[in-house]
């Protein structure tokens, strides 16, 4: 009954503490020491090994031990091992700071400062009040809607844009890709909360940007495979986009040289804008663990369908 964890090893201790108070019965290792794989029934992973089927016959389960699933792939895993994907409050307080961050410092020209105090250059700029910054997240999942929730404090008028039709009180919802052009002409800051699937796969394109009201402000906290970079740094040069906070990128690390780095319109983080708190994943798993067992539904699990 082995529960075996394949992803930053640093936090993968934390994991093997909890484990060892909360379920002790339960055998827990490290990637790459995997024991037995025929012991294995358990596997919690950000970049899953290849071939997992094969490698560990008795799995049951598998884990993301994010909430994105992309770096899966699905149709390799056995019909009767579900995928899991980490359903953790920590996850959503800290996209919640790091969105509230980047859609503040972008409401309120922190890249413009930047650049100034670079050149000790001293001249204020007229602050635009929130209700006349508009903010649109794509994506009311988990975590787009508690974003939403959040940024209300701030008195942005605020949209969102889902697959299907949802709705959020003090939130403008709109459903569906013909319902995207309206959606983006009110969004002078555009979140990106998608999940990366092929069809949200290049979603940030020269299209997009062109529909947006001109001189908005991008937030990619999606995935990096999302953006279209070439359309994107057109349209910084351009002026139809104004700036952007980016957390994530194609590829990741990004390489030395590569322009976002030195983009004096760009605010760039090494996809860190949440974490799984190794605490709460490791009741969420066991959660998980205890549900399967009794044949109950599992919350977080992806429809290999939807592909998240
Ligand atoms: P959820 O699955 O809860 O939400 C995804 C939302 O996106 C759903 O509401 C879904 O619609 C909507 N959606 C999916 N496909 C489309 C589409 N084609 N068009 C419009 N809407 C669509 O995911 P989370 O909110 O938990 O996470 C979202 C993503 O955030 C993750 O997949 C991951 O990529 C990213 N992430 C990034 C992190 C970071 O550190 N940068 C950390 C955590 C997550 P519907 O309601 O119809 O299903
Ligand atoms: C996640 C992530 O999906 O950190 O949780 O990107």
């Amino acid at each position: 009954m082995t529960v075996l964890y394949k992803a930053n090893l640093v936090r993968g201790a934390e994991w093997a503490t909890f484990f060892a108070e909360r379920a002790p019965d339960m055998p827990f290792r490290l990637w790459p020491d995997v024991g037995d794989p025929t012991e294995v029934r358990y596997l919690v992973a950000w970049v899953p090994p290849d071939d997992i089927a094969a490698t560990f016959p008795n799995l049951e389960l598998v884990f993301s031990v994010g909430a994105g699933v992309d770096q899966f792939d699905i149709t390799k895993l056995p019909l009767h091992v579900p995928l899991v994907r980490m359903l953790d409050p920590g996850i959503t307080e800290t996209m919640v700071e790091y969105v509230t961050m980047a859609v503040l410092a972008l409401h309120r020209d922190l890249l413009h400062f930047i650049v100034q105090q670079k050149q000790q250059v001293w001249r204020e700029i007229r602050i635009t009040p929130a209700r006349r910054r508009r903010v649109g997240v794509m994506g009311l999942g988990q975590l787009g809607q508690t974003v939403l929730e959040r940024l209300k404090a701030f008195g942005f008028p605020l949209s969102g844009w889902n697959r299907s039709p949802r709705e959020i009180e003090g939130v403008t919802c709109y459903a569906g890709a013909d319902a995207l052009p309206k959606f983006l002409a009110q969004s002078d800051i555009l979140v990106c909360l998608l999940p990366l699937t092929d069809e949200t796969r290049g979603i940030l394109n020269a299209d997009l940007f062109a529909r947006l009201p001109r001189g908005a402000a991008l937030v990619n906290v999606g995935r990096g495979p999302h953006l279209i970079e070439a359309d994107f740094l057109a349209a910084l040069d351009s002026g139809a986009l104004s700036g952007a906070v980016l957390d994530v990128t194609d590829p990741e690390p990004l390489p030395a040289g590569h322009p976002f780095w030195s983009h004096p319109r760009i605010l760039l983080t090494p996809h860190n804008a949440s974490m799984t708190s190794p605490d709460s994943g490791v009741d969420f798993v066991l959660e998980i663990i205890a549900r399967h067992r009794r044949g109950e539904a599992l919350p977080g699990l992806v429809d290999r369908t939807r592909g998240y």
